[in-house]
């Protein structure tokens, strides 16, 4: 069950969802400040005013990574706390906190995966027109330059964007995240035209200033589907869901508007003119600044429907039976999906794959016995890794996997309601708890993925702090 000598084992978070500290050392506001003082957006009217005050206790949470033997950590810059006003003036306190963070990871031998963009848009520049404007792609240009410039010599593991379908679909079509606007198609493909440039010219800026060879990466979310069984039909079928042609009702999920135009310089028009009659003209010169040569390919991975082939070897959806297991957020739990995930991927786009985000939420608190039990996040977590590992044995390149997430932390429009880390935070104190699914996973870390083949939970160790030190025990069920 072991994976390959240089895997990389990590978690991951987002800046807006940990950091706190919203208008300390002249941070500049985002989107999602601007956003969560609307009434009613945000489940209980939370804010990541102070989230996991990160911003302050980096340090404790980096020595948690060390503890969990991490050997990457994964997470993003805030665009705004480093250009207040997103272009022109940089602040120097803004970049002094990345530096401190970055250098307490390398002091770990915490490798920093970097992403340049989760969601978090200087509202200076969405006043200025956001995604719809034409300058954005070189807004964020200037804004990777000023990063590459400042951390290339310690980074080298990049991503540009996390999950464009969410920050352009759900925050301009559906309005539930931030900025909150409801476009019409054709200005949604407009500002994904603009993003889908931005990545590609910040691909283009790290080429140019690191000043280590950079590892780039690009992070979409692709909803993929997976086979009903393994017959030739319908795994093509399958395949068709994930990258065939448009179905209106999957609107802007739909994977190929976020990967052909970057992987491959071509713009899905059959796709679009499913939504939009009057799509934006996208040239071959703006396809040519998407298409950059990337190194590899983030998959965020959380769920997928199955799906066989009806009439025609078109793809159908299989009903799930009634009380399929499920996460705290009620998304279904379908481990297979990383293993089609990453072979999908692979197969049309050919790059190496990284698992840039998989969790769960779950009903997580603190035990009378002081310690966070969490069998669920250990079982699932376990089974989505041995469907990894089966892609990972099949041959296909798979190079790394960070955890959603490290820290319990800001779920955008749903507030604190959710629970994601491998590690408990009480919001009311800021304390850190480490779950039973962080000392778990740390075995899997430090065994390469070999500790997977045990039984997860029974074979679980837990530390314990005693007045004598730690100990270390195997956990009980
Ligand atoms: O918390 C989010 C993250 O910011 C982006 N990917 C999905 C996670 C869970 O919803």
């Amino acid at each position: 069950m072991q994976f390959k000598e240089n895997f990389i084992w990590g978690a991951a978070t987002s800046a807006y969802q940990i950091e706190g500290s919203f208008d300390t050392d002249g941070r500049g506001l985002s989107v999602w400040d601007a956003f969560c003082e609307k009434r009613g957006v945000i489940h209980g009217g939370h804010t990541g005013k102070v989230a996991c005050d990160h911003y302050n206790r980096y340090r404790e949470d980096v020595a948690i990574m060390a503890s969990m033997k991490l050997q990457a950590y994964r997470f993003s810059f805030s665009w705004s706390r480093i250009l207040p006003e997103g272009v022109g003036r940089v602040s120097v306190k803004g970049l002094e906190f990345y530096d401190r963070l970055i250098d307490t990871l390398l002091e770990h031998d915490i490798a920093p995966y970097a992403t340049l963009f989760h969601w978090d848009f200087p509202q200076e520049l969405y006043v200025r027109g956001g995604w719809l404007n034409p300058e954005s792609p070189n807004w964020f240009a200037e804004y990777t330059s000023v990063v590459a410039d400042r951390f290339s010599d310690r980074v080298s593991d990049w991503f540009t964007l996390n999950e464009p379908p969410c920050f352009l679909g759900l925050g301009h079509v559906d309005g539930t995240h931030a900025p909150g606007l409801k476009l019409d198609w054709s200005d949604f493909f407009l500002a994904t035209k603009h993003a889908l440039m931005a990545h590609g010219r910040s691909v283009q800026v790290l080429r140019e200033k690191c000043k280590k060879t950079p590892n780039i990466g690009y992070a979409p979310i692709s909803h993929i589907a997976i086979p009903v069984d393994e017959s030739p039909e319908n795994i093509l079928a399958a395949e068709k869901f994930t990258f065939g042609t448009q179905d209106a009702a999957r609107g802007f999920w739909f994977a190929r508007l976020y990967l052909d135009p970057v992987l491959k310089g071509e713009w899905p028009e059959d796709a679009v003119a499913v939504l939009c009659k009057n799509g934006p003209k996208v040239s071959n010169a703006d396809l040519a600044v998407m298409n950059q040569p990337i190194d590899m390919l983030g998959l965020n991975f959380y769920a997928a429907p199955t799906v066989r082939a009806g009439a025609e070897g078109k793809p159908e959806v299989v009903a799930e039976n009634p009380g399929s297991p499920r996460t705290g957020f009620d998304w279904s739990i379908t481990p297979e999906g990383l293993y089609w995930s990453v072979r999908f991927h692979h197969e049309r786009y050919g790059l190496p794959v990284v698992i840039s985000e998989n969790g769960l939420s779950s009903l997580d608190w603190v035990h009378e016995d002081g310690k966070v039990h969490d069998p669920q996040r250990i079982d699932y977590t376990s089974r989505y890794l041995k469907s990894l590992h089966r892609a990972h044995a099949e041959g296909y390149a798979v190079d790394g996997y960070f955890h959603w997430s490290l820290l319990d932390n800001f779920e955008w429009a749903e507030g604190f309601k959710h629970r994601f880390g491998m590690v408990h935070v009480d919001f009311a104190t800021q304390r850190r708890t480490l779950k039973d699914s962080a000392h778990w996973y740390r075995t899997v870390v430090e065994s390469n993925g070999a500790a997977l083949a045990s039984n997860p939970v029974r074979n679980a160790v837990v530390v314990v702090e005693t007045s004598e030190g730690k100990i270390s025990t195997p956990y009980k069920c």
